[in-house]
C-alpha cells in the first residue's frame, strides 16, 4: 500500500483532549474518529488492527469447540422482562420504542438473547454441552465514557455462553474458556493474569476476569507475583488436565479490589512476593448456574426421566479495547515508537525510500522489493511521500509496523538497511529478510 493513497490522517501533535497513550496514539495516526461520547468510527489503520485481534479471538473459540453465531444489537425487552434484568439492569441500557411502541433495546450483553434461542431448540442433555459465541456491538450508557475506546458507550465484544446438564459439566466447559483466554492474550502478545472477581450485573458466584498490568488501568490490583511465571503449555483440553490448570492458578493470590482483604492478602502472600498495581480489565467469565435459564424456563430432560434448568456460564473479551490495551501495553511514549505484534500489526513491514523530485531510483527499488514481499505474504506499507528523511521516520514509528527497511540512494550491493521497529539498523539481503519476518508469522 502506498502512503499517499491511503487514509491515514496523522496528526502532527498530541491531540490534548487525550488523557493516556493509547487514546493519544489512536488520534494521532487516525486509527479512530470520535462520533459522539463513547462512539467511534474505525478508520482503516485501527480497523485492520481490531479485525485481526478479532480472528485471533474467533480461531481459539473454534479450538474449544464453541460454535460462531450472529445475534442483533437490538434486542426486545420482553426477554429481559423473562429474566428479571430489564429494571435491574438500569440507566446504562439504551431504551428504544419503535413505531409500534414497543419496548425495544441496544443490547449490552446477550445472556436472555441466547437462552431464548436455545430453549427453542435444544430439550435433551444428549445435545449437551453447547457453546455459543458471537462477536458483536455493544451498548451501555456509561455516564462518563472515558480514554478512547478504552471505555467507550459502544464497543465490540466477543461474547461466549455455555449450556450444561450439570454443575460438575459446566465447570469443564467455564475451564475451557479459561485456558482459551489465555492461549488469546498470549497470541497477542499480552500477559493477561486471572483474577477473582465480583459478577456484578451478570450474576453468579464464581467469576476471573483477565487483567493486563498497566499504569492507566482502571482495575486495581493484588496478587503475589508469582502467577506471572505460570504457563500453561502442557494443559490438554480435557477434564482432570483442565482442572489442575485452574488451581495451579488459584493457587495465587490474584484479586480485584471488590475482593480485597488487606488481612488475608498480608497473611498469604510473603512481602517479597506482594504485588500492588493497576490493571486493564480484557475479559471477564462468570458461571451463573440457573440464573437465567430458571425463569425463563430453559430445561432439559435429563438421564432418568427427570428435566432439570440448564448450567449457564457466560465468558466476555473486549475485542475493541484490547486495541487500547495493547497499545498501553507495546507504545513507547516518550521516544514517539509503536511497535505492534505482528499477529495484528496494520502492516508488517514499512518500506521508507528517500526520494527526491529528480530521482525516483529509491521509489522504484521500493516497489520492486514490495513485489518480493507480496509473493511471500508479506504486507506492506510504502512511504512514497517526499517528505525528509526525519519526518518520515517519525510517521512510520508512529503507524508501528514492526519492521521498517530504510532505502537510501547508496545500498551497498544486494544488502538493505533492515530495522526491527526501534532497533538498530541491520545489513541484510531481501531473500534473509523474508525469511525472519515469515518465521516470525509462523510461529502466531
Ligand atoms: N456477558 C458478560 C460476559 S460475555 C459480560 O458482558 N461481561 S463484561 O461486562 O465483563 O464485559 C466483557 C468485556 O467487555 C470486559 O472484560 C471488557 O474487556 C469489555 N468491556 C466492558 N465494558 C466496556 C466498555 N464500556 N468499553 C470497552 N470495553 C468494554
Amino acid at each position: 500500500m502506498l502512503l499517499s493513497n491511503s487514509f491515514i490522517p496523522i496528526l502532527k501533535n498530541n491531540p490534548s483532549e487525550a488523557k493516556i497513550k493509547s487514546h493519544q496514539l489512536m488520534l494521532r495516526v487516525g486509527m479512530i474518529k470520535q462520533a459522539s461520547a463513547g462512539i467511534y468510527s474505525w478508520l482503516p489503520l485501527g480497523f485492520k488492527v481490531m479485525k485481526k485481534i478479532e480472528d485471533i479471538v474467533r480461531q481459539e473459540q473454534n479450538k474449544i469447540g464453541a460454535q460462531e453465531i450472529l445475534m442483533p444489537t437490538i434486542q426486545s425487552s420482553e426477554i429481559w422482562k423473562e429474566s428479571g434484568r430489564y429494571d435491574d439492569y438500569g440507566e446504562e441500557m439504551l431504551r428504544i420504542t419503535d413505531r409500534q411502541n414497543r419496548e425495544m433495546l441496544y443490547g449490552p450483553t446477550n445472556e436472555e438473547q441466547v437462552t431464548e434461542i436455545f430453549r427453542s431448540s435444544i430439550k435433551s442433555y444428549k445435545s449437551l454441552p453447547q457453546l455459543l459465541y458471537h462477536i458483536q456491538w455493544k451498548f451501555r450508557d456509561e455516564i462518563r465514557p472515558r480514554f478512547g475506546i478504552m471505555r467507550g458507550r459502544e464497543f465490540y465484544m466477543k461474547d461466549a455462553y455455555s449450556f450444561d446438564v450439570s454443575d460438575e459439566e459446566a465447570f469443564y466447559s467455564y475451564n475451557k474458556f479459561f485456558l482459551s483466554y489465555l492461549k488469546t492474550f498470549k497470541r497477542l502478545s499480552l500477559t493477561a493474569i486471572p483474577m477473582a472477581a465480583d459478577t456484578g450485573p451478570i450474576g453468579g458466584n464464581l467469576s476471573h476476569e483477565f487483567i493486563i498490568l498497566a499504569d492507566t488501568g482502571e482495575s486495581k490490583i493484588f496478587t503475589d507475583k508469582r502467577i506471572f511465571d505460570l504457563d500453561n503449555d502442557d494443559t490438554q483440553l480435557e477434564k482432570g488436565s483442565l482442572e489442575s490448570m485452574r488451581k495451579k492458578y488459584e493457587q495465587f493470590y490474584a484479586v480485584t479490589d471488590e475482593k480485597f482483604n488487606k488481612e488475608e492478602f498480608e497473611k498469604i502472600v510473603s512481602k517479597e512476593n506482594q504485588l500492588i498495581t493497576k490493571g486493564i480489565e480484557v475479559g471477564h467469565i462468570f458461571y451463573f448456574g440457573d440464573k437465567y435459564s430458571k425463569p425463563m424456563g430453559a430445561s432439559v430432560d435429563l438421564p432418568g426421566g427427570k428435566k432439570d434448568f440448564v448450567k449457564m456460564g457466560s465468558y466476555g473479551i473486549g475485542v475493541s479495547r484490547l486495541v487500547g490495551a495493547i497499545i498501553e501495553a507495546k507504545y513507547d511514549d516518550k521516544n514517539e515508537i509503536m511497535k505492534w505484534p505482528l499477529s495484528v500489526a496494520p502492516y508488517d513491514i514499512a518500506l521508507i525510500p528517500m526520494i527526491n523530485k529528480n530521482d525516483s531510483s529509491a521509489l522504484d527499488k521500493a516497489n520492486n522489493i514490495n513485489k518480493e514481499l507480496l509473493k511471500n505474504n508479506i504486507d506492506a506499507i510504502i512511504d512514497n511521500t517526499e517528505e525528509n528523511f526525519s519526518s518520515k521516520i517519525k510517521k512510520m514509528n508512529l503507524i508501528g509496523a514492526p519492521y521498517q527497511i530504510i532505502i537510501g540512494k547508496k545500498g551497498e550491493g544486494d544488502l538493505l538497511e533492515f530495522k526491527v521497529t526501534g532497533e538498530e539498523t541491520q545489513n541484510l539481503p531481501l531473500s534473509k529478510i523474508i525469511e525472519i519476518i515469515t518465521k516470525q508469522k509462523n510461529s502466531i
